[in-house]
């Protein structure tokens, strides 16, 4: 069993030094005050598995400090009254207070220790428990994570793009303002996999994705991966003014990457066709209508040539 640390409190000199010698020969780390106000200011800068405490003690009483304790700490910790009484009532008196044990002064040796071994295992049970609680809590996390984010590209994946997609046009509608969706498909992709081969080909769309969230990572813009070869970049507070601007950004940015597409029909780097939609919602709008329109808008795109975009 692993060693505790016993926050000891007895306002007794000689008492304190013999006790806290005593638990440090049982293998225990001990910190010994003289008072509740000293116990109350070290409890959590010591951080003890147990707490050992005086129920007489002149400026408080163990009783009102081991209130003070449950108040201010609400993770528990066992506290075990040590008292030169041995009446009935004020062992029951003393766990109504807080206590979850009592042990009777003069303290017997064999007694204590007895009890210090029940402490210790439920020292660490809460230790395994507080572990597992901590474990718990990160696989969640990274569930919620994967739950949200595609895992080729990192970025928000279909079912976060809807979700948001969804807020942001409730948003817009009740706060009468413009906001834009854009949507991208990679040139010729086909024949990107075709010739350099898929794993190049998911290589090649991480790049592009790791440019989309580069250049939209402001506050109020989106960037996720919709499916396959195709993106989608949503923007708050954007009217088509912008939205065009962001569209030749989003164009050269692609551009700038030059990333070879020897078999390409439209340039001998990889390009994009973006379609674009700048409106202010009525907040009637759902994702799916809005993926509908701004499809039929980059399929204009490619019609046109590709490597540009459409509004
Ligand atoms: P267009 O310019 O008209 O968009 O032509 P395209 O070849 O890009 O369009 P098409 O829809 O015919 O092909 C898309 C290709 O994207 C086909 C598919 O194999 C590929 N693709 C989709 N998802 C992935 C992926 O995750 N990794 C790789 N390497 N390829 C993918
Ligand atoms: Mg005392
Ligand atoms: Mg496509
Ligand atoms: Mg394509």
């Amino acid at each position: 069993m692993e060693a505790m640390r016993i926050l000891l409190v007895d306002d007794v000199h000689l008492e304190r030094m013999q006790l806290a010698m005593r638990l440090q020969r049982l293998g225990h780390i001990v910190e010994a005050v003289a008072s509740g106000h000293e116990a109350i200011a070290r409890y959590p800068v010591f951080d003890p598995d147990l707490v050992l405490l005086d129920v007489s003690m002149p400026d408080m009483s163990g009783t009102e400090v081991a209130q003070q304790l449950r108040i201010k700490h609400p993770d528990w910790i066992p506290i075990i009254f040590l008292s030169g009484h041995d009446e009935p009532e004020m062992i029951d008196k003393a766990i109504d207070m807080g206590g979850d044990d009592y042990i009777v002064k003069p303290v017997n040796k064999i007694v204590l220790a007895a009890k210090l071994k029940a402490m210790q295992r439920i020292a660490h049970m809460r230790h395994q428990l507080k572990k597992a609680s901590e474990e718990l809590e990160q696989a969640n996390d990274r569930l919620s994570q994967q739950a949200n984010e595609d895992g080729l590209t990192h970025l928000a994946n279909r079912r976060m793009l809807d979700a948001k997609l969804n807020e942001f046009i409730s948003w817009h509608g009740r706060s009468n303002l413009p906001m834009t969706v854009i949507m991208i498909d990679v040139d010729h992709f086909k024949l990107y996999n075709d010739h350099y081969g898929h794993l190049e080909g998911d290589r090649c769309l991480k790049e592009v994705a790791k440019a989309l969230k580069k250049t939209f990572s402001r506050a109020g813009e989106l960037a996720a991966r919709y499916g396959g070869e195709e993106f989608v970049i949503v923007i708050s507070h954007c009217d088509k003014t912008r939205a065009v601007r962001e569209c030749e950004r989003l164009k050269s940015c692609i551009q700038a990457l030059e990333i070879p597409h020897l078999k390409s029909k439209t340039a001998d780097i990889v390009t994009v066709s973006q379609g674009m939609v700048s409106w202010v919602p009525t907040g009637l709008e759902t994702a799916e209508n809005m993926y509908q329109i701004v499809d039929k808008v980059l399929y204009k795109a490619k019609e046109q040539g590709r490597n540009r975009f459409v509004a």
